[in-house]
Order: structure tokens, then sequence, then C-alpha cells
């Protein structure tokens, strides 16, 4: 959506600038030196390894649906065709696995993440974002995070539709903390104010994640 669609008294257009002018998403978290582009205990490699709960769900388009709710002005439940009609956008991005393996320049196109919730509109007392997947996984993370100018709601990898065995029709891309936070098969995105963890972080992994610090377990 353009900013010339929508009126300039709407709420959407006064959510955004109370966003701005408290620079709600500008974190600075996800620019790096260029020295600091593998992180600490990670190795390269040139392969996209699948990693899963085992259960690869099967959705078709017609059955697709995207939720956001919780602490938002508006919620939403989007069809396949509703997401596609959101202004799609490209981002390059490399991965980082907690299992050691980081993968470089991987080009995505979806919906980014803040054009997402320019339409949910997120209240003040939105905090943390917990995410749902067809697959029955969850994961946690904050919503300055979530909201991350190179996150994207992937559809597309490298110029084709996402592959099952990664996520699609659609997968969540966080490409600042370990890929773990990166839902394949994303389904519903709830708006919380506390924190609440998902499936690793209830059984050891930290809650937040970052690569760089090296927040791999509950304990580092
Ligand atoms: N729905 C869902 N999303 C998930 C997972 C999962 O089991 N289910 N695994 C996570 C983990 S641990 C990793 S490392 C990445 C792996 O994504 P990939 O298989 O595309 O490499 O997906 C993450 N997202
Ligand atoms: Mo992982």
């Amino acid at each position: 959506m353009s900013d010339d669609q929508i009126p300039a008294d709407s709420k959407l257009t006064a959510s955004k600038r109370r966003w701005a002018a408290e620079g709600r998403f500008l974190t600075g978290r996800i620019s790096r030196p260029e020295t600091e582009r593998l992180p600490p205990g990670q190795h390269l490699v040139k392969n996209w390894p699948v990693l899963d709960l085992g259960e690869q769900p099967q959705i078709s388009l017609s059955s697709w649906r995207l939720d956001v709710f919780g602490f938002v002005e508006k919620r939403l439940s989007l069809d396949w065709a509703a997401f596609q009609a959101i202004e799609q956008s490209t981002r390059v991005s490399d991965i980082h696995c907690v299992t050691t393996w980081s993968r470089y320049d991987n080009r995505w196109e979806g919906v980014s993440t803040r054009d997402l919730l320019d339409l949910a509109m997120p209240t003040a007392e939105a905090q943390h974002v917990l995410l749902t997947s067809y697959d029955g996984y969850t994961t946690n993370l904050p919503l300055v995070d979530f909201a991350a100018e190179d996150a994207v709601l992937a559809t597309a990898w490298e110029g084709q539709p996402l592959t099952r065995e990664h996520g699609g029709p659609m997968r969540l891309v966080v490409p600042h903390l370990y890929f773990w936070k990166s839902a394949k098969w994303l389904s519903r995105i709830e708006l919380i104010g506390a924190d609440r963890a998902g499936f690793w972080e209830k059984n050891g992994y930290h809650m937040y994640g970052d690569p760089w610090r090296e927040q791999r377990y509950s304990d580092d």
C-alpha cells in the first residue's frame, strides 16, 4: 500500500506518524561492520540445509491463511490473494543457524514485516511477537526485531517460489537472529505484551538468539 492511497487523517497515517515520532523501530540493531559478517562459532556453507521438527505440512494456496491478532488496532485474516495484494519487497540477507552453519546472500521476496505491521497497527501495549506455524512450531521475538528493516515474510527465494521443505508457501526471515526464529509455514502472528517462550525457547534455546553474542542456549 502506498501512502498516497491513504486519506491524510486515517488511523494508519496517524499510527505511522506516531511510530516515526517515537523512532520505535529505529534500533540500529541490524547494521554490522563488514568484518563481523560471519558471527563467532559459525562456518560458511554453499548448500542450504533443511532443519525442522520432521513434519513438513502441505498447505494449498486456497486453504492458506495468515492471522495477525493480539495487541493490534486491526486484526487481519489474510488469504493468499490478500497477502499478494500487499506491496512486495525484495531483501538480500545472510542466514545464521544455531547448529553453526551460515549461508550468505539469500534473495528473498515477499511482504516486509513493516508493511504488514502498517496494516495491523500494533498498539502501544505490543512489545513481543509469538509466531505459530502449520506444523505446530512456535517461536518468539521482540516486536522491534520482527519489524527490522530486512525482515520479510518470504514467498520466494532466488526467484523461485519457496519450496515446501524450506517453509513454503510462506516463511518468516529475520536475518539478524539465529534462524530458528524464522518460522517456516507461518500461520499466526500474535502481538503480545510480556515475552512468551516458543518451542525451542522452552527446550533450552535462548529467548533472544543474537548470533554475534552467541546467544545459543538459555544460560549463555
Ligand atoms: N515451522 C517451523 N519453522 C521452523 C522450524 C520448524 O521446525 N518448524 N525450525 C527452525 C529451525 S531450528 C531452523 S534452523 C530453520 C531452518 O530452515 P531451513 O530448513 O529452511 O534451513 O527453520 C526454523 N523454522
Ligand atoms: Mo536450527
